[in-house]
């Protein structure tokens, strides 16, 4: 049954060589010896890098049957993985950050709570109490404030860490709901999350270990005034559409 199902696991990268080659091969053995679902694609979306990723996506499409790559002139993780999710012909599309912060362990939890539970989004969250997290004291503060944000501003009881580079969805949600994100960047993932929400998707979040890597490449003040004009535009939206 489990050849059957398609599943692709999206890496978006921006200026990884230091580290793409290393986590790949990692990745890849992972699934090899962990993973019940052998119908499974790794791509890596190269997002407007300007140093080696692509020649070394390239080098990992060469290297195994399972990775394919792309490029896209654009930044913004949103946009790189609303491209690739929408053109993907899989059951179950994921993404997980380069640096692969989130302990592979996860993995096969995070795609079975679509296939098996019957979930329509899976995200991986370092905020439940069995979660297990290696971060920034201010990074930490940060998203804790942030989630109890948008909780409150958008009324919902169940949400949580909804920024974490670890997701899974279905087709229901690419068809449906995906299309209406507009930010391209890193509110993409909370907007996805409201706006499922929103029209009664069901959204599973589960504990991850989580560590980041040392030297953070977000730029933090850029990155909440994002999140405030995101929270602005999304709620004007949906007041306006009474949802
Ligand atoms: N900084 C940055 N990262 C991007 C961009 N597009 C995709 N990414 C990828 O987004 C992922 C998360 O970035 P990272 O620096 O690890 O974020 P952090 O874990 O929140 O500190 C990585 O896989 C990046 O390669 C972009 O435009 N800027
Ligand atoms: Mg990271």
């Amino acid at each position: 049954m489990n050849e059957n199902i398609k599943i692709d696991i999206v890496i978006p990268a921006y200026n990884e060589e230091q580290i793409l080659e290393k986590n790949v091969d990692k990745l890849i053995s992972f699934l090899k010896d962990n993973f019940g679902y052998k119908n499974y694609k790794v791509i890596i979306v190269d997002n407007g890098s300007t140093d080696n990723t692509f020649a070394i996506s390239q080098k990992l499409e060469k290297r195994y049957s399972k990775v394919t790559c792309l490029h896209l002139n654009q930044k913004g993780r949103g946009n790189a993985l609303k491209k690739v999710w929408l053109e993907s012909e899989a059951d179950v599309v994921s993404y997980m950050d380069a640096d692969l912060s989130t302990d592979l362990e996860a993995i096969p939890e995070l795609v079975n709570s679509i296939i098996i539970d019957g979930y329509d989004i899976a995200v991986g969250s370092r905020l439940l109490p069995t979660s297990r997290v290696k971060r920034s004291l201010l990074r930490k503060s940060l998203s804790y404030i942030y989630n109890i944000l948008i909780k409150n501003i958008f009324g919902f009881k169940e949400l949580s860490d909804a920024q974490c580079g670890f997701k899974a969805l279905n087709k229901k949600v690419i068809k449906n709901v995906l299309p209406e994100v507009k930010n391209q960047n890193w509110f993409f993932d909370t907007e996805l999350l409201i706006l499922a929400q929103k029209n009664g998707f069901k959204i599973k979040y589960i504990p991850i270990n989580w560590k980041d890597r040392p030297k953070t490449r977000v730029k933090i003040m850029d990155t909440i005034f994002e999140d405030i004009a995101g929270i602005w535009n999304l709620k004007r939206l949906l007041n306006s559409q009474k949802i």
